[in-house]
C-alpha cells in the first residue's frame, strides 16, 4: 500500500471516533516550532572561546560539531529538509557574527551583527526567536548577573537585554513575523544564602529597567524563564518559579516554562491549562530532564504528548511559543535536532488526532472507566500512518528515511571537521 493509501485508511479509523484527519494535518501544518540553534555546537556560539557556564552542561564529545556560522547554518539546513512545515530559529546573542575582524561585547551588540541570520532566514521563509546570553562570560561574576550586588555587572547585562530587545524587534520587523525574546539568567547559589530577596529585589528592579526602553510589544514579545536549581547552583536559585510567574505577571510579559526547570515529579503539562487562564500567551522550551535538568533529546514520550494534549485541548495552538531546548554532544547533532523535533510535531499531532470534545464530554458527565478505555484505546490508533502522510505531503523523507543521508552526511561533512 501506498502512503496515500494508507493514510485513507487510518482516515476511516479516526472518522468512526469524530475524529478528522484532514483537519488535524491542516492544523499542524500552520504550527511552527522554534528550533533552538545550540544544539548545533553544544551551547558555545560564536563570540567566545570558553567554557559554557551557567550550571548548564552538555555532556559527550560526539565528532563534528559546528564550529562557525557556516557550518551551524549548513547543519540547520540539513535538519529542516528532514522536518516537515516552515518553522522558526531560535538564537542566541552569543551567535552574533562579527565580520571583518570586528568585535563588539555582548552589552554593545547591534542588529548588524545578526544581519547574517536574517537573510539566511529571509532566504528560507523562516522567523527568528532570540535569546540574550547571560552565561560562558567574564562578566558573570560569582555566578551572578542581573542580581549582582555589583552595579557595573549589573549595569553591563541590563545594557545587554535592552540591546537584545533592539535586536528582536529588527528580526519581527525585517522577517514580518513577531520574535519571542526569552531572559534566562543562571544567578544562584552553591550553598545555603543568607538573604534569598535582596538577589532578587536586584533582579526584579534590573528587569525593570530593561523593560523601560521603548519597544513595540506586537512586534516582540519578551518572556521570563523560571529554574529549580543549576549545577554547582543546587541550593538557590534567583530565578526561580514564584518570581518569575509573579514578575511576568504583573509586568504584562510572557512566563517561558521549560520542563527540565521543576522538581522531577512536578510536570508543565498540568501547569500550562492554570497559565492559560490567566495569560494571553506564555512560551515553551520543550527538552527531556532524565533525573536532573539533563537536556537529553525530545522523545515522543508521555509528558510530551500531555503537553501537546493540553496546548491543543485548550485551543491554544496560536497563544503559545513553542521552542525547543536541549543539546546532547554524545550523538550526531543533526540526529538529535531532527528526532526531537519531529517528536514536538508528532506530539502535536497525537493531541490534534484526540477525540477531544468526546473525551472532555465523558469527564463532564462522570463516565470517567469510559473516559480511561478510550484514552487508552487511542494510543494504538495508527497516527503513524497520518504522520508518514503529513510528511510526504510536505517534501519531507517518510518514516526513517532521512537517517540515510543523515549518515550520508556525517561521513561526507561532519567526520572532517574536528
Ligand atoms: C538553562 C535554560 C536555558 C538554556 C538556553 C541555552 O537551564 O534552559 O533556556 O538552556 O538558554
Ligand atoms: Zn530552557
Amino acid at each position: 500500500m501506498t502512503v496515500k493509501e494508507r493514510y485513507e485508511s487510518a482516515k476511516e479509523i479516526y472518522k468512526a471516533v469524530g475524529v478528522d484527519t484532514d483537519e488535524a494535518i491542516k492544523k499542524l501544518e500552520n504550527v511552527k516550532i522554534s528550533m533552538h540553534c545550540w544544539q548545533g555546537d553544544d551551547v558555545i556560539g560564536f563570540d567566545h572561546d570558553g567554557p559554557l557556564t551557567g550550571g548548564i552542561q552538555t555532556t559527550g564529545n560526539y565528532p563534528g560539531k559546528a564550529r562557525t556560522p557556516e557550518e551551524l547554518m549548513a547543519d540547520i539546513d540539513k535538519v529542516l529538509s528532514y522536518i516537515p512545515g516552515k518553522h522558526k530559529i531560535n538564537l542566541h546573542a552569543s551567535y552574533a557574527i562579527f565580520e571583518d575582524g570586528e568585535f563588539v561585547n555582548r552589552d554593545k551588540l547591534e542588529p548588524k551583527h545578526f544581519k547574517k541570520w536574517v537573510e539566511f532566514a529571509k532566504e528560507r521563509g523562516l522567523g527568528l526567536d532570540f535569546n540574550p546570553t547571560l552565561f560562558a562570560h567574564d562578566m558573570v561574576k560569582d555566578n551572578l548577573t542581573l542580581s549582582s550586588p555589583d552595579e557595573a555587572t549589573r549595569k553591563f547585562w541590563i545594557d545587554h537585554c535592552k540591546a537584545c530587545i533592539r535586536i528582536s524587534q529588527y528580526f519581527a520587523e525585517e522577517l514580518g513575523q513577531p520574535c519571542m525574546m526569552n531572559i534566562w539568567i543562571p544567578d544562584g547559589y552553591k550553598d545555603i544564602p543568607a538573604d534569598r530577596v535582596a538577589p532578587r529585589r536586584r533582579f526584579r528592579d534590573s528587569l525593570d529597567e530593561i523593560l523601560s526602553i521603548d519597544y513595540d510589544k506586537t512586534k516582540v514579545y519578551v518572556a521570563l524563564e523560571s529554574k529549580v536549581f543549576g549545577i554547582g547552583l543546587e541550593s538557590y536559585t534567583v530565578g526561580s518559579s514564584e518570581f518569575c510567574v509573579s514578575y511576568a505577571a504583573t509586568r504584562g510579559i510572557l512566563s517561558l516554562m521549560d520542563n527540565g526547570h521543576y522538581h522531577p515529579t512536578e510536570v508543565v503539562s498540568d501547569k500550562i491549562p492554570s497559565l492559560l487562564l490567566f495569560n494571553d500567551k506564555i512560551a515553551l522550551h520543550v527538552t527531556r530532564g532524565v533525573r536532573w535538568d539533563s537536556d537529553h533529546v525530545v522523545l515522543l514520550d508521555d509528558e510530551t504528548k500531555e503537553i501537546a494534549k493540553e496546548i491543543v485541548r485548550n485551543d491554544a495552538l496560536d497563544r503559545v511559543f513553542i521552542g525547543t531546548d536541549y543539546f546532547d554532544a554524545s550523538i550526531n547533532r543533526i540526529s538529535a535536532w531532527t528526532v526531537g523535533m519531529r517528536n514536538m510535531q508528532k506530539a502535536l499531532l497525537y493531541a490534534l488526532l484526540s477525540p477531544n470534545k468526546q473525551l472532555a464530554q465523558l469527564q463532564e458527565e462522570g463516565k470517567l472507566t469510559q473516559l480511561m478505555m478510550q484514552q487508552e484505546e487511542m494510543k494504538t490508533y495508527p497516527m503513524g500512518d497520518v504522520w508518514n502522510y503529513f510528511c510526504e505531503k510536505n517534501g519531507v523523507p517518510v518514516g526513517e528515511k532521512w537517517f540515510e543521508d543523515c549518515e550520508k552526511y556525517e561521513q561526507e561533512v561532519l567526520s572532517k571537521r574536528n
